[in-house]
């Protein structure tokens, strides 16, 4: 049996990631490793809490004697790594958790790796370790346009790409880099562009635009994000890098009006606000080569968008436990 250690998978694609490795293959051992810090809320799994092949582990990835001793207690197969601080506005506010974390904390798992002769670790990494392209609808990133990020965030993500690379040059650790395009989908944190406005559209409150709202953000459903990695996780070319994207480019502006007009909701509640500093410009991302390695997205962005939209009228309770820190007090 495989066992298989996912990291961050309280979070929201970790968490659709564990929810569809638990039910797509009994045989595996899915090992949910999360700290719960405010992003992170385990009621997403209540599906799967109880099967036998799920087991949720409260470890911080920073605790380097924890970490150490439960891979040589478990003898885990795969790694697939997820946790981090994800939001960019936050690393705007104060970088340094996002350095401890997906930095530090990132060294301490391919240290782990090392010792124990993990079979594969797989780093999901962000399109936004490129930097930022300009508003020419043929220009995309591929794996090898220069890491140039340009956030706090993105700087620490591009950090930990780096220390995966070193790992496998320097111990032959067997990795894959993924870097996906913006996610969206069930269980995503209210902080972010689309559920933030799916939500607010709902409660009658102002969106926040930064901006005129003309930057281009490149949307890929999160189950289509899911698939991606268990292609790689069973296919890829040890050491390689797969960008992950499904050429769904919008301006955000098209995003909140999309999700206004579906809500049969008024334009006037968006409410232009002042520009994110070091606000990028454009993502886009050219998936050619996961997709000569077999990958399909089941999700153009209309589709995904209605489903997203759908969900999230009936799943209420879900995100407005979270807007009031409710699910702080789920258990398992
Ligand atoms: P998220 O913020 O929803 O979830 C992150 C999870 O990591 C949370 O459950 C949190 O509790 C956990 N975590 C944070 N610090 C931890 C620590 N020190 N130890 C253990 N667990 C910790 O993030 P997400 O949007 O699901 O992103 C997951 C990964 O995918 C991240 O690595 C992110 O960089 C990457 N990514 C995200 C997107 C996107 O659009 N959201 C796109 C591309 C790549
Ligand atoms: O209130 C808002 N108003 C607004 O105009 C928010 C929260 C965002 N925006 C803009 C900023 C971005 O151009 O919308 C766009 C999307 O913003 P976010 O949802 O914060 O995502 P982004 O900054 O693009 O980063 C996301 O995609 C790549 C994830 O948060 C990252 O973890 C991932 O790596």
């Amino acid at each position: 049996m495989n066992k298989i250690l996912v990291t961050g998978g309280a979070g929201f694609i970790g968490g659709n990631f564990v929810n569809y490795m638990t039910n797509k293959y009994p045989n595996y051992s899915i090992y949910n490793l999360d700290s719960l810090t405010y992003a992170g809320d385990l009621t997403k799994h209540k599906s799967i809490e109880d099967k036998p092949n799920y087991k949720f582990i409260n470890m911080d990835i920073t605790d380097s004697n924890s970490i150490f001793s439960l891979f040589e207690t478990e003898k885990f197969d795969y790694v697939v790594h997820f946790a981090a601080e994800s939001h960019v506005d936050k690393s705007i506010e104060d970088p340094s958790i996002f350095v401890k974390t997906n930095v530090m904390g990132t060294n301490v798992l391919l240290e782990a790796s090392v010792k124990n002769s993990i079979t594969k670790f797989i780093h999901v990494s962000t399109d936004e370790v490129y930097g930022e392209l300009d508003f020419d609808p043929q220009t995309f990133f591929t794996e090898e346009t220069p890491l140039n990020p340009n956030s706090p965030y993105s700087a620490s993500k591009a950090s930990s790409d780096m220390l995966v690379k070193a790992y496998h040059e320097t111990y032959g650790l067997p990795i894959n880099i993924t870097r996906c395009s913006n996610n969206y989908g069930p269980f995503h944190f209210p902080e972010k562009l689309i559920p933030l406005t799916i939500s607010r559209v709902i409660n009658k409150e102002k969106v926040p635009v930064y901006g005129n709202g003309e930057n281009v953000r490149d949307w890929l459903h999160v189950e289509d994000h899911c698939s991606a990695i268990d292609l790689v996780l069973h296919n890829g070319v040890d050491g390689e890098v797969y960008n992950v994207g499904g050429h769904n480019e919008k301006t955000n502006i098209e995003v909140v009006r999309t999700i206004i007009r579906t809500l049969n909701a008024n334009d006037n509640l968006i409410e232009f606000v002042q520009d994110r500093l070091g606000h990028d410009k454009r993502y886009a991302i050219n998936p050619d080569k996961l997709m000569k390695l077999g990958w399909e997205p089941k999700y153009n962005f209309d589709t995904g968008i209605k489903q997203t939209i759908n969900w999230y009228i009936s799943n209420k309770d879900w995100w407005k436990n979270i807007k009031t820190g409710e699910y702080r007090n789920y258990i398992l």
